[in-house]
């Protein structure tokens, strides 16, 4: 199997059904994964001061999920929409629902959680506000959860196990201290775990990510993942046009009439550019 499997960087993820044989010592080892219906995957990071500048492997998230939960948080660290759009692209990839989460909205003493989750909910993301902290959104984030395997993936610090914990009392899942989020590079979750937590219910606590760089994903597709721009798409004047430069482009039109929101098209530019700089086609 190892054989078989070169280019991505673990041959099972968690998630995956697989068949294996009990050692002598008690571990087992796997002969068989299960077709997977989906997954969710991501370029492997770099490695932090190689000069290697080759292709980058496929690291598998998770295998066989009914729900993305995006999970960021308005402070600390601070939102971000741009590597929102991230999360959100790599899961429209694989066509995976998303949900998101904007966490510790008890630290939001602006009210800016109100303008993303109209932006958001506007394209047809549900968007939850929540805290660890004073337990807001709990009740909704769990009313999604039952029949479902459910993947919490985001940034380090931003409250994934935090808010596990609180949904599910007895999980003890580590979370890090206080300064966390200030102390780049440090991650509490260190493995990815699925825990049965109710009848067919089951949730994944992942490592939290620096950044998400979509794998394997071509410039022509990448319009069909931004979904709102479907219906606009489909009156520019060229039918392979990019949306970037192209005369009679309906995209930019809608772009500039408001319809489109120019958050998720300046998102959208940025990722069309780290695309065309990939050496992986
Ligand atoms: N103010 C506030 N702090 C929170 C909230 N949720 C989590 N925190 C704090 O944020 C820090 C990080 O929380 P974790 O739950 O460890 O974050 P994580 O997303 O699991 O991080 P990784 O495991 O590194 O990916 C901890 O200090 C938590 O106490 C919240 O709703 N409000
Ligand atoms: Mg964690
Ligand atoms: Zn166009």
């Amino acid at each position: 199997m190892k054989k078989d499997k070169q280019y991505v960087t673990d041959i099972a993820a968690v998630g995956d059904i697989v068949e294996f044989n009990m050692n002598a010592d008690g571990t087992g080892t796997i002969f068989k994964i299960a077709e997977r219906k989906n997954y969710l995957s991501r370029k492997a990071p770099r490695i932090r001061g190689a000069s290697y500048r080759g292709e980058r492997l496929e690291q598998i998230i998770a295998a066989n999920i009914d729900l993305l939960m995006v999970i960021m948080s308005i402070k600390l660290p601070d939102f971000n929409n741009k590597t929102l759009d991230r999360f959100l692209v790599t899961a429209e990839s694989s066509g995976i629902p998303s949900i998101i989460i904007i966490n510790k909205a008890d630290l939001d003493e602006k009210n800016e959680i109100t303008k993303w989750k109209e932006l958001y909910e506007k394209i047809g993301y549900p968007v939850i506000a929540t805290s660890a902290i004073d337990r807001t959104g709990l009740d909704e984030v769990k009313s999604h959860l039952p029949n479902r395997k459910t993947l919490f993936w985001g940034q380090s610090g931003v409250g994934k196990s935090s808010l596990l914990n609180k949904l599910f009392p007895g999980l003890n899942l580590k979370v890090g201290d206080i300064s966390t989020y200030t102390l780049k590079g440090k991650h509490t979750t260190v493995t990815s775990h699925m825990i049965h937590v109710g009848d067919n219910t089951f949730i994944i606590d992942t490592p939290g990510v620096r950044e998400v760089d979509p794998y394997g994903i071509k410039k022509e597709d990448l319009p069909h993942y931004f979904t709102e721009f479907e219906e606009y798409a489909y009156n520019c004047r060229f039918n392979t046009c990019t949306h970037y430069h192209e005369p009679g482009c309906a995209v930019i039109e809608a772009v500039n009439s408001g319809k489109i929101s120019k958050e998720r098209y300046n998102s959208y530019l940025r990722l069309l550019d780290t695309i065309e700089e990939d050496i992986n086609f």
